[in-house]
């Protein structure tokens, strides 16, 4: 209606009252509670009971009627502009769909995890790839080496895929598909694998991830420059929506901004900003709105901010339904659903004292649920060690399972409707994304502010603003800067033999040479190669008939990379952040001054570079350490992501540093930092201080010291430990020094 339409205009207040005679009453009752409250707090002030979150917003000890604008009262969920649910029946109905991530090793393995937890309450699929099928290789890819079968399965051909999906329909299972960078050649091999099942395309329900824009922000897994990117996803969508109308073309992902550090207010503002330029991406592609929009769906991470998340979810559809109806007067109601995935966040989950994650991750999903999520994974408790066990597996299925069928919490619809402190904080949140949204439309929409590269700015700042405020112990994490343990007990956690995995793929494309016809994969990549010169064709319908004669994820890859070629990204280091937000000065006052110390005697401050090596794009970690250790006063630089062994140590070498820190999120610890060791010692340069940090069970750091790695941090190290600890091992090694040339 004209009046529901008029409430969402950006601009306006949500928290300024209508009724006059409602609000004097409602004043009546605050001042009350405020005279109430002064006694309780025997002259402490009552301001100090505000608490100003990370996004700068004031939660209020108390919210009353006159936090609210009394039009909520006329919104229902599953109608316009469905703050309270796509669905007007949502869980009551059917629960949302308890769908966890995973995929490691090979397809065989990993197909067998699948069929175990669907038998054990799982109701949909998500597939995790391996950084090597991310980033386009295959798994005989001589830079992907220690890649393979790490961090999710590896897939190289259609072959692959089948095994990955043996024994599950393909037509009956929804299936959700990590994948962005190698998006044509994983969705190709998905759509043939469940043709030879006998499913057809009409059937397929699911949705694969194809979200680029945050990858060149945040995640790192691209191929190509985000011009010829952005042009898949249309061709993806244009496909999409004639032959596999149950298929959600993109999810459009907030998490891993999170993740990577954003507040509630960036994450939502760019992930509804990105959706718009999905939106205008696909109209300049031939397509109208309704044609797409209606399978467009999101992702969104939950972390630990309770209130915050649950009024974020409720945000993220008014502001969905609002743009799209504004911008693109769509003619379908289902354009303007915003249906989301959401995933409890995995930053927020420690290494130490790990059984705390299981209440952390319950917290989390509850606000989800609560929120009204239609899909939820939940994070194994080991997440900051490794990938899930059967064991912990089992445990975070069972958080979703418990919560549908113990907690009662799905018999009723948005239950938090109506309560004054989460209307009023889905305004507040709705309000602050709405001057992030209009702030990249000003500037010509996401892709151009992506361009300028001031999502990555910002969310890089506020990561560096939130390791101070944890560092500095504001923020309190329970077993890790407050009552921490003093001894750990072992957690048991799954070992990939990454060796092994190569050697069966190698042989299995070996097999796959031997027996396709050659002349038609040749063509098969021609045409490829020809679309992505011309613009002509749709190159999913091309790879698709190219994963049929078995060509495979690398070809295919290097098919189009001929002419758009691979993307390298720029780097910047955030400063000043990280000082600015720690309190209690002391301590980075001792520090700089022992940095400063050591630059008068040495003449120079100590240099460290922070590396990234193989595929691995998770850079949150390598970025705060790099940006904390500058504003220490270090001489710091982060080297190139995905990046060898061999290059690592020749920039350190050639950049003359005291340190080298290789930062490793995805496995790779345990075969590409011992060669950077091996290659320091060939070179004879021992005297480089090498440490280790990031996901490293304790297990492997005897392993990793033996082999040369002088420190080690784990997650949940305080930057200023971390520096402190770098300098005395400096100084330790200055004697072994080579003289400077
Ligand atoms: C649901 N339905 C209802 C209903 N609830 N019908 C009537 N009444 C109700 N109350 C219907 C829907 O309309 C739909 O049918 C069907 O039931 C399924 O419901 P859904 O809500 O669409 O759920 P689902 O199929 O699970 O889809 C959820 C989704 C989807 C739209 C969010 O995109 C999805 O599953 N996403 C998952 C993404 C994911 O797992 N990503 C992992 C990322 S991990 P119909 O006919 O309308 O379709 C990652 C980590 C990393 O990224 O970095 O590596
Ligand atoms: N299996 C299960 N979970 C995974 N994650 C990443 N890779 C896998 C995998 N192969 C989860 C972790 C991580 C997030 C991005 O996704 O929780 O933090």
């Amino acid at each position: 209606s004209q009046r529901q339409g008029s409430r969402l205009r950006p601009t306006r207040n949500f928290s300024t009252p209508i009724d006059g005679e409602a609000q004097k009453t409602d004043n009546l009752l605050y001042e009350e509670w405020k005279k109430m409250a002064s006694k309780e707090l025997k002259g402490t002030n009552i301001d100090t009971l505000t608490w100003k979150t990370g996004e700068g917003i004031d939660i209020k000890p108390i919210y009353t009627a006159q936090d609210v604008s009394p039009n909520i009262k006329n919104e229902l969920p599953g109608r316009f502009p469905y703050t309270r649910g796509p669905y007007a029946t949502m869980y009551t109905h059917r629960p949302w769909t308890i769908r966890q991530y995973a995929g490691f090793s090979t397809a065989e393995e990993s197909n067998a995890f699948y069929r175990a937890a669907l038998k054990a309450g799982q109701k949909g699929l998500s597939v995790a790839f391996d950084l090597a099928t991310h980033r386009g290789y295959d798994s005989n890819h001589p830079r992907v080496k220690g890649d393979v079968g790490m961090a999710g399965v590896a897939i190289d051909s259609v072959e692959d895929m089948k095994i990955l999906f043996d024994g599950i329909p393909m037509d009956k299972v929804s299936v959700s598909m990590t994948m962005n960078g190698a998006v044509l050649p994983v969705l190709a091999m998905y759509v043939v694998a469940a043709e030879e099942q006998g499913a057809k395309q009409k059937d397929l329900a699911g949705t694969i991830q194809n979200d680029i824009l945050k990858e060149f922000m945040v995640r790192n897994t691209f191929i190509y420059p985000p011009e010829p990117s952005m042009k898949i996803i249309s061709d993806i969508m244009g496909y999409t929506a004639k032959n596999m109308p149950k298929y959600n073309s993109i999810s459009i992902s907030g998490y891993h901004m999170q993740e990577a550090g954003a507040n509630a207010v960036l994450e939502l503002g760019f992930t509804i900003a990105d959706g718009l330029e999905y939106v205008r991406c696909g109209l300049q592609a031939g397509v109208s709105v309704d044609e797409i929009a209606p399978r467009f769906s999101f992702f969104f991470g939950i972390g630990m901010n309770f209130y915050m998340e649950i009024a974020k979810l409720r945000a993220a559809r008014r502001l969905w339904a609002k743009y799209v109806k504004e911008k693109f007067s769509p003619k379908d109601e289902k354009s303007l659903l915003l249906r989301t995935h959401c995933q409890t966040s995995g930053w927020s989950l420690t290494e130490q004292d790990p059984f705390n994650n299981v209440i952390r991750t319950t917290v989390e999903a509850m606000a989800a649920t609560l929120g009204g999520t239609q899909s939820l994974h939940t994070n194994a408790l080991d997440e900051a060690v490794g990938l899930p066990t059967e064991f912990s597996a089992r445990i975070a299925r069972n958080t979703q399972l418990i919560l549908q069928e113990e907690s009662g919490l799905p018999k009723i619809v948005d239950p938090w409707a109506g309560s004054y402190a989460i209307e009023a904080l889905t305004d507040r949140l709705y309000d602050e994304a709405a001057k992030i949204i209009e702030e990249v439309e000003g500037l010509g929409g996401m892709a151009k502010a992506v361009g300028e590269g001031l999502p990555k700015r910002r969310i890089e700042e506020s990561a560096a603003y939130r390791q101070a405020k944890i560092d500095s112990k504001e923020e309190v994490i329970v077993g890790v800067n407050k009552y921490r343990l003093e001894k750990e007990d072992a957690l048991e956690i799954r070992a990939i033999d990454n060796a092994l995995v190569r050697l069966a793929q190698i042989r299995r494309l070996d097999k796959i040479y031997q027996s396709r016809d050659k002349q038609k994969v040749q063509q098969d990549l021609d045409a490829l190669t020809h679309a992505a010169k011309t613009g002509e064709g749709n190159l999913l319908a091309l790879a698709i008939q190219a994963a049929r004669d078995r060509c495979t994820v690398g070809e295919i890859s290097d098919a189009m990379e001929k002419i758009y070629g691979r993307y390298k990204p720029a780097y910047s280091l955030i400063k000043g952040a990280y000082k600015s937000a720690y309190k209690g000065v002391d301590e980075l006052d001792e520090v700089l001054k022992e940095v400063s110390a050591f630059s008068e005697a040495e003449g120079r401050p100590p240099r460290i570079m922070v590396a990234k090596l193989g595929q691995d794009g998770h850079d949150r970690g390598a970025k705060v350490i790099a940006s904390g250790f500058s504003d220490l006063g270090f001489d710091c630089d982060i080297g190139p992501l995905f990046s060898t062994p061999e290059e690592v140590v020749q920039q350190a070498i050639d950049a003359d540093v005291h340190a080298l820190g290789a930062s490793s999120l995805a496995a790779g610890h345990k075969t590409l930092v011992p060669e950077v060791a091996r290659l320091l010692k060939e070179m004879g340069r021992e005297d480089i201080v090498l440490i280790c940090g990031g996901v490293i069970p304790e297990q492997d750091y005897q392993f990793l010291h033996e082999r040369g790695v002088d420190l080690i941090f784990g997650p949940g190290t305080r930057i200023t430990d971390a520096a402190r600890k770098t300098l005395s091992e400096i100084q330790k090694k200055k004697g072994k020094r080579a003289p400077a040339q």
